[in-house]
């Protein structure tokens, strides 16, 4: 039977066609129908927004504002029809007449809004938080350029703009009545007044803060939340005058100024540049969001006393770090409070997770540059920092000597992680092993501080997106076995561990499979022109492309199979190695890689010795819809960073949850796949943390692994006489060889090896297909539902409204 939204939304597309082009489905083209079903998917979800955002502040409920630089939405046609139980009624509605919704869902670009993980893990747990009824709102930026369009010329990554506006500014509701206006640079006054010492920020410069709302659905609940992105203009507008004097250029000079703050997404993930505009991009939506938020507050109360009551601020990596001294400016300047009054509110109104151990990517900007963008800020910064400092020395004596690395400023620097921690009630890392690392290493000194502030959620994924729509048909089997509460609460899914020994369900596990890669095979044809083997093991390796993460030795195991085949006769089960990443656009050797994969890719193509066992194909412009149709395809999932440097890892969960077996390394949230699957359903190989840095601090020598070991030789010596179709890679001879800082070729032997184990147990059908059950059935844990009710009840306090 048809549902009541369903009926709602083909009326509401019958109406938008008529209003909005005079026409009517029937006769409508491509383009004005997809618009409509947009439209009218939108205004669903607004009214269903009004009903519960009345019932949230009817019952004064605690709320939690998720602000993130980032957030990888992706497409959302399919995701919000998938959510209101509509797909399937609006898909035989349009086909009707004539139109394929599938040909639709390929329209919607991806609203690349963020990097990689962080961003598609704030984007997971906005679903998560609105299926479960939490009053959830987003803040980010309205980036108009989203994450780049990567485009591979001979090898090589070329970045193009990404404008997604256009064909995706449907779901973007426009907030024209709550603009807010943000002060950049000028100077501070301090003057004595009846309330004593106040500060005044004079001769600033304004920028308007316009928000767009984003409604994000939830499944099988009344709930909407907002994601609200804030996009720059200027305050002027345009200058009227200039333009009459003929000065065309000069006169919208403002507007380009201050629009430049939302125009793109900084494209760097695990290493953060100090640039002018990203700090200016950072204090923006901090800014506009804090002082809504507070601004909606003390219209409700007329007091912050109330607010930690309310509201949680989670600061989502350091990146909206700033939220520490502008509650404070908020606080004070705006609203009276006294210093201790708006510290007391204000570090116990936020909270922070650390998503990366990595030193790069720790923020930290110069001091001259804060005072002079932000004076205000700064000041209050300073002084958080001397409080902090003062309260080291009276009550951590012990760690006086450390004072340089735990203070907010030092070293020329304002230190984000640091302010973060001291101005927070609760630090989580993002798995189990991260979480530790936090506390024993990266801010072991804080732990003795702060003990109780420490804590852990391990990250998760949405797997409505990442298997119900994604993977229909796996998602179908698992409904037809054990019943669709699994897309509610995937706790569930632990019943599909009964047919571990089902041959028929196995057998069509591996049908599924198929399916699946054959879609990706065509994906690849069409894309790639490379024709792959669906009958090859496919071995999937996407991400972005750091050297941490090692795609350099997956790469170095594959030039060694080309080797063995080619020179050495050796038969290997036919594989075939998908890659896809984004490398920042400045960072070489992250582009350096991606050329020796591409050109690794034609060597073994040309080849005729090599190209029936082996195929390495890399797929170009890595994002979202991308990902939704590689990783239902993948046999293997390489998770294969140096253990201690990736803080989970997603897309681990995401391969799981589809079937595919890790190979990977101790890292990150790979221990609890482990913990989760048992030791006979991973591959696990490479050096342990422990062994990692034990190995560091005695010194890592990259040839004492070269000269133990013949295939390294081989392969190094290979790359460095142009083996690889006669091209030059010295760049990365060399970096392997003199300083290889994430040890590929320590764990090199043990990562061969593993591999060897994988053939083995792929070419026992049955058997790999039992460990592919065993890792659907165990992937419950790592939903993100499990992850949002933790931080709901551990740290942020919220109950659902229902
Ligand atoms: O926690 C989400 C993800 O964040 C990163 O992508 C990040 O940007 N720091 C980490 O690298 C991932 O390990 C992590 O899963």
């Amino acid at each position: 039977m048809e549902n009541h939204v369903s009926q709602k939304l083909k009326t509401s597309i019958e109406k938008i066609m008529e209003v909005n082009f005079g026409n009517n489905i029937k006769n409508g083209n491509k383009r004005q129908v997809y618009e409509a079903v947009l439209t009218a998917t939108n205004e669903i979800l607004a009214e269903k927004r009004y009903e519960y955002s009345k019932k949230v502040k009817e019952q004064e409920a605690k709320q939690v504002y998720y602000m993130s630089m980032e957030f990888l939405v992706g497409t959302s046609l399919k995701n919000n029809l998938w959510n209101l139980e509509a797909e399937d009624d609006i898909k035989a509605f349009l086909a009707e007449y004539g139109f394929d919704i599938e040909e639709f869902y390929e329209m919607e670009p991806d609203a690349g809004l963020g990097n990689g993980g962080l961003g598609r893990l704030a984007s997971c747990y906005m679903d998560s938080m609105t299926t479960l009824s939490y009053p959830i709102t987003g803040f980010s930026i309205r980036y108009e350029f989203g994450i780049f369009k990567q485009v591979i010329i001979d090898g090589w990554q070329n970045e193009f703009p990404d404008s997604w506006i256009d064909q995706a500014g449907y779901w973007l509701n426009p907030r024209a009545d709550e603009e807010i206006e943000v002060h950049f640079f000028g100077n501070i006054k301090e003057h004595w007044t009846d309330k004593g010492l106040t500060t005044e920020h004079t001769d600033y410069v304004s920028v308007m803060a316009k928000p767009y709302d984003l409604f994000i659905s939830g499944y099988d609940t009344e709930a909407v939340n907002t994601l609200r992105l804030w996009s720059a203009k200027s305050t002027s507008g345009f200058n009227m005058d200039l333009f009459s004097k003929g000065e065309y250029v000069k006169s919208t000079e403002n507007e380009a100024i201050a629009s430049s703050i939302s125009k793109v997404l900084y494209p760097a993930d695990d290493k953060i540049e100090g640039k002018s505009l990203r700090l200016k991009q950072q204090y923006f939506f901090v800014s506009a969001s804090l002082q809504q938020i507070t601004k909606e507050h003390y219209k409700k109360y007329g007091t912050f006393e109330s607010f930690p009551d309310k509201a949680v601020i989670h600061i989502n990596d350091t990146h909206p770090s700033l939220c520490v001294p502008e509650l404070m400016r908020i606080l004070m300047d705006d609203y009276g409070y006294v210093w201790d009054a708006a510290w007391d509110i204000t570090a116990n109104s936020l909270a922070y997770t650390n998503h990366t151990v990595m030193s790069e990517a720790l923020e930290k900007w110069p001091i001259d540059l804060v005072k002079s963008h932000l004076p205000r800020i700064y000041s209050i910064i300073e002084e958080i920092n001397r409080r902090f400092c003062q309260f080291i020395y009276t009550n951590h004596p012990e760690l006086s000597a450390s004072i340089d690395k735990m203070a907010i400023i030092s070293e020329g620097m304002v230190k984000m992680a640091n302010l973060c921690i001291a101005g927070s009630y609760s630090v989580n890392g993002v798995s189990k092993l991260h979480s530790d690392i936090l506390k024993t290493d990266t801010f072991h000194n804080f732990n003795i501080v702060y003990p109780d502030k420490f804590t852990n959620v391990t990250n998760g994924i949405t797997h409505r997106r990442w298997l119900c729509q994604a993977n229909p048909l796996l998602s179908q089997l698992l409904t037809e076995k054990i019943g669709g509460g699994f897309k509610k609460s995937l706790s569930d899914i632990e019943k599909f561990n009964e047919f571990y020994y089902d041959e028929a369900v196995l057998s069509r596990l591996r049908e599924i499979k198929k399916e699946n890669k054959k879609r990706l095979a065509d994906y690849i044809a069409q894309k790639n022109g490379i024709e792959v083997n669906c009958d090859s093991m496919f071995d999937v390796q996407v991400k972005r492309l750091h050297e941490y993460k090692r795609q350099l030795l997956n790469v170095l195991q594959i030039i060694d199979l080309y080797r063995k085949i080619k020179f050495q006769g050796f038969r290997p089960l036919p594989q075939t190695y998908i890659f896809a990443a984004k490398a920042s656009a400045g960072y070489f050797m992250a582009k350096e890689i991606i050329r020796l994969i591409c050109a690794v890719s034609d060597m073994v193509e040309r080849d005729p010795d090599v190209r029936d066992f082996l195929k390495v194909v890399f797929i170009a412009d890595y994002k979202v819809s991308l990902a939704e149709i590689i990783i239902p395809a993948a046999d293997i999932s390489e998770q294969i960073s140096q253990a201690g440097k990736e803080a989970s890892g997603t897309g681990n969960m995401k391969l799981m949850i589809n079937g595919a077996v890790t190979l990977g390394t101790m890292d990150g949230a790979n221990v609890e796949i482990y913990e989760a699957v048992g030791p006979e359903n991973i591959f696990i190989f490479g050096l342990s943390t422990q062994e990692v840095n034990d190995l560091y601090h005695r010194g890592y020598r990259p040839e004492d692994f070269y000269n133990a070991n013949q295939s390294i030789r081989d392969v190094l010596e290979f790359i460095k006489s142009g083996g690889i179709g006669g091209k030059n890679f010295d760049s990365l001879y060399h970096y392997l060889m003199y300083s290889d800082p994430y040890m590929n070729l320590a764990d090199f032997a043990s990562y061969c090896d593993a591999h060897r184990r994988v053939e083995e147990a792929y070419r026992d059908e049955a058997r790999f297909t039992q460990m592919s059950l065993k890792n659907i059935a165990n992937a419950g844990i790592f939903a993100s539902d499990r992850s949002v009710t933790d931080y709901a009840n551990h740290i942020w306090h919220v109950k659902p409204v229902q």
